[in-house]
């Protein structure tokens, strides 16, 4: 007689890290979510071996943008099919991109039009962060208020950009609405006059090449804006968290908060760690286009500020900032099929499905991260500071079965072997230690060390809960 196996997966022999501690176990995966950690479990229908190596859970990337709507002739090149699949090739298991509001649309119907977007299409979990763009009466009274319960409980807000970009006034009018319902708010934090002052003098100069954005957004407008938000949040009496900080000035307001017992939060991303403002060019080439983002890399020592604010908990979140422009494309980084000025210049870079395996290789292996405080910054604090813990970013009975197992091996990184549409990865060439083996989302196989294994429409919307970091004290 043959018995119904106990499980539907059993991960055998597995090193278990979480963002606490490592213990050796087998791992029980039943309609989707881990129901039992122990050893010698009963039969799977379907197991994997583990042994030897490290299993950690899925990576949670709380900063990706995947098909936002870009004015023309502008597209990004990664959809919730190509964005989602590359994400999982590299070991994350959820993302969180944007639903954005565009001036004088209403905020539900940024949602409606990102829904759309997503259904059907995703292979790993999703929720969404709102953008905030237009605060009027009827979104900070009925609209944000409204979407917050329904689960929408985060929304990112801009100092910077012209469409998108918020007065003080109007900055402390969404953050009043963060504080009374229970939302996280997180703030990009660039300087937008002196940043439009600076790009006009450049310009008048004729220093228009990809290298000079790094020029007009010098650390000093991150760290004024950086400053000013953390006012207006203490003014409010709210939490906040700051994303994509580059390095030390921005660091320094925040570390200053702190000591003063403010709740402010921080993210940041790989591309302060492994990339600085050399590569956006030493000359006039506009290959440097490739690294144009916000803010811009720094330099070698604030690479290295940011590696020890990842090390000693200034920051809670490490993402992608995965924003998918091609380079050789009309559409991309070379709009309308011009080298253009860099003010013309879409900002962002691709790097959704390498931030797992970068952070892994050069901090964990490298010496430089403890495996828990990886597991930490990749998975359970982006999952806390978002209210999807614990359903995900840790290894527990109850949590969805979304798992990473590692591979140690050393290989070259190039474009090809990545799974997203964009034409390049500013990471090309390095050498990396390690890559993921295997990747669960939900108990199935997304990627199985070889290629990627997923199944259109696995992903499923998350709505997200109380961000778990904001039910202590308030800032
Ligand atoms: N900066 C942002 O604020 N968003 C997308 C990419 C970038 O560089
Ligand atoms: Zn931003
Ligand atoms: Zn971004």
């Amino acid at each position: 007689m043959t018995s119904t196996p106990a499980f539907d997966l059993v991960v055998r022999n597995a090193q278990a890290t979480t963002a606490s501690d490592t213990f050796d176990c087998d791992i029980g995966v039943r309609d989707g979510r881990i129901v039992q950690l122990g050893m010698k479990l009963a039969a799977g229908a379907r197991e994997i071996d583990a042994a030897g190596r490290t299993v950690t859970p899925g990576g949670v990337d709380a900063h990706c943008h995947l098909d936002q709507p870009m004015p023309a002739p502008l597209r990004m090149a990664d959809d919730f099919d190509t964005g989602t699949r590359s994400a999982a090739c590299g070991g994350t298991t959820t993302v969180i991109p944007f639903a954005a509001q565009q001036k004088g649309q209403s905020l539900r119907a940024a949602v409606e039009d990102y829904r759309a977007r997503a259904a059907g299409k995703a292979h790993i979990d999703y929720a969404f962060h709102l953008i905030v763009s237009d605060p009027t009466p009827t979104v900070l009274n009925e609209e944000l208020p409204a979407l917050i319960r329904e689960g929408f409980t985060s929304f990112k807000i801009y100092m910077t950009y012209d469409d998108m970009k918020l007065d003080d006034g109007q900055i402390l009018d969404v953050l009043a609405v963060a504080r009374e319902h229970g939302a996280m708010a997180m703030i990009h934090a660039e300087n937008a006059d002196c940043i439009g002052w600076l790009t006009r003098r450049l310009e008048a100069a004729g220093r228009t090449a990809p290298r000079f954005h790094a020029h007009a957004r010098p650390m000093l407008v991150e760290r004024e804006a950086t400053h000013r938000a953390i006012a207006l949040a203490e003014l409010v009496d709210v939490p906040i968290l700051i994303v994509h900080v580059s390095g030390r000035e921005a660091v320094e307001q925040i570390r200053w908060a702190r000591a003063h017992g403010l709740n402010v939060f921080a993210e940041t991303c790989p591309q302060y760690l492994f990339l600085t403002a050399e590569d956006l060019g030493i000359d006039d080439s506009y290959q440097g286009a490739k690294c144009v983002c916000s803010p811009p890399p720094r330099d070698k020592a604030n690479q290295q500020v940011i590696w020890d604010g990842l090390n000693d908990g200034l920051f809670t979140v490490f993402s992608s900032d995965h924003a998918p422009f091609r380079y050789d494309a009309p559409e991309g980084k070379k709009p309308g099929g011009e080298e253009v000025a860099f003010r013309h210049i879409p900002n962002g870079i691709p790097g959704i499905e390498t931030r797992m395996a970068l952070l892994w290789s050069e901090g964990v292996l490298a010496g430089r991260m403890t495996p828990h405080r990886f597991v930490e910054l990749t998975a359970t604090g982006p999952a806390k500071a978002y209210g999807l813990h614990p359903r995900k970013g840790t290894i527990a009975i109850g949590a969805d079965a979304d798992l990473v197992i590692w591979d140690e091996r050393e290989f070259v990184l190039k474009n090809e072997m990545l799974h997203h549409d964009v034409d390049y990865t500013p990471y090309e060439g390095m050498r990396l230690k390690a890559w993921p083996g295997v990747t669960l989302a939900r108990g199935e196989v997304m990627w199985d060390g070889a290629a990627f294994t997923g199944r259109t429409g696995h992903g499923r919307f998350l709505p997200c809960g109380t961000p778990t970091l904001l039910s202590g004290r308030r800032g």
